[in-house]
């Protein structure tokens, strides 16, 4: 299915969640022995977890940070760059929009992506807002800024009650605008704002398609639906003809 080829413009989005990752290891979040298995959303993903047990909930990132540390991109997260970069030597627009906050995309050789729910490589200072990479995998807890304020450390992620980062959702709209054919990958599709983007890019005519294990909720709002794991489906799927086999060249 060329619908990349077939894409007039050559401009694409692709949303990604935590489905990419699970052949790297990564757990998701939903699925059997997912990560929100033994714990309930509120208690570790939002500011009032943070500001009643700030230990209990860096622990829990400094956990999955050193889990996306061990693990490594696999072949979905590499179609998905090399997809990138066919798309840019075709002369077309590239996004990649990721509610992943593991990294593996960055770390694929993707260039331009948004990670809309931040990063477990990021710390945040809630005094000052200085935000600073941090790959630290051990240390005193609850982490302090070397601020005047000596303000609490916190990861830079999204919780559950915030908004996305400023800027962030104008952007993705922005590319969702201009693209032709709008690509989701890996998701359940329940989490607001990232799971109303199909709506929207439908609202605007764009082609949209969904690569998935299983269905997900939402799998009525896209034009195609394609069954299977992405490590296995993307390198097939996401190059034209003449490129087979992801070489992107
Ligand atoms: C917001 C970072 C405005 C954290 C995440 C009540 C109060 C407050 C807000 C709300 C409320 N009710 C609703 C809301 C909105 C809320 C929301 O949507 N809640 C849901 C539960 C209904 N959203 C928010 O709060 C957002 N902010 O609305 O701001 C606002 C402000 C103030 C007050 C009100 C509103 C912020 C949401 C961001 C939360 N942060 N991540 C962290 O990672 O620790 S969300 C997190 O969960 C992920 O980032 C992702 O978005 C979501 C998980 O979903 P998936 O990635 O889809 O993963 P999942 O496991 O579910 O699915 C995996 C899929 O992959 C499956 O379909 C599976 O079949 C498939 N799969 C598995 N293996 C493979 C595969 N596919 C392919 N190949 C494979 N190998």
């Amino acid at each position: 299915m060329d619908w990349i080829v077939d894409a007039p413009e050559k401009k694409v989005v692709v949303m990604t969640g935590a489905g990419i990752s699970a052949e790297s290891g990564i757990q998701t979040f939903r699925g059997a022995n997912g990560l929100w298995e033994n714990h309930r959303i509120e208690e570790v993903a939002s500011p009032i977890a943070f500001r009643r047990d700030p230990v209990m909930v860096w622990n829990f990132y400094l956990q999955r940070r050193k889990q996306a540390l061990s693990c490594k991109p696999n072949p979905g997260h590499l179609a998905v760059a090399e997809l990138e970069k066919w798309i840019t030597a075709a002369g077309g627009d590239f996004l990649l929009v990721t509610q992943n906050v593991d990294g593996l995309h960055t770390r694929a050789g993707s260039k331009h992506v948004i990670e809309m729910h931040g990063s477990l490589m990021m710390t945040r200072c809630i005094a000052c807002g200085q935000v600073f990479p941090d790959e630290r995998t051990e240390m005193a807890l609850p982490p302090r800024h070397n601020c005047t304020e000596k303000g609490l450390l916190r990861p830079h992620i999204v919780w559950f009650g915030e908004s996305l980062f400023p800027g962030d959702m104008e952007r993705i709209e922005s590319a969702i605008e201009k693209c032709d054919i709008f690509i989701v990958i890996g998701t359940s599709g329940v989490v607001y704002p990232a799971a109303g983007l199909v709506n929207f890019a439908n609202s605007l005519g764009k082609r949209t398609v969904c690569v998935n294990k299983e269905a997900p909720a939402n799998v009525e709002l896209f034009d195609i639906f394609i069954q299977g794991e992405a490590g296995k489906e993307l390198p097939k799927r996401l190059f034209p003809r003449e490129n087979k086999g992801g070489n992107g060249k």
